[in-house]
């Protein structure tokens, strides 16, 4: 009688402990921090902008808070928005990161923007940057610095 139903016993154990290593992963997921890169800048020039993109594979959604950088005295987070051939800047200083989705920070859309350059940002170089989330915290990450003419951050390669 035991013999007979140590199969499905087994299935049942099995499954279980499948579905506790589901559960376990799922809550060490975090977000991850991809394509990361930034443009050369001209000398002289105050500004300069971050690319990446924000992949968050959790049930839990979350929201981007700040940045910050030794690299520039001041970064913000901004979208530049088309309307009618003008294009302009919003500084977006909370930035919703949805559960199971990625956001993209990309030429012409969002970028972190960086103020108050005192040396161009020099192809080749790489600088680290803290991007700080409400729930997640701080996650510091290294970007490196692309060509001028680069537009994402495949010219790396
Ligand atoms: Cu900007």
């Amino acid at each position: 009688m035991i013999s007979a139903h140590a199969p499905r016993l087994m299935a049942l154990v099995v499954a279980a402990a499948m579905s506790v290593l589901v559960s376990t992963q799922a809550g060490a997921q975090t977000l991850r921090i991809e394509n990361v890169w930034a443009r050369a800048t001209a000398p002289g020039l105050p500004t300069g902008a971050v690319y990446f993109d924000i992949i968050n594979p959790s049930n839990r959604g979350d929201h981007l808070v700040g940045v910050r950088t030794e690299r520039a005295p001041r970064a913000e987070l901004h979208q530049t928005i088309e309307s009618g051939g003008n294009s302009r800047m919003q500084h977006t200083p909370r930035v919703r990161i949805p559960a199971n989705d990625r956001v993209h920070f990309a030429p012409a859309g969002r970028h972190v923007m960086l103020m108050g350059l005192t040396q161009a940002l020099t192809e080749g170089e790489q600088f680290s940057l803290t991007l700080v989330f409400e729930d997640a915290g701080p996650r510091p990450i290294s970007v490196p610095v692309l060509p001028p003419t680069a537009m994402s951050a495949d010219h790396s390669h």
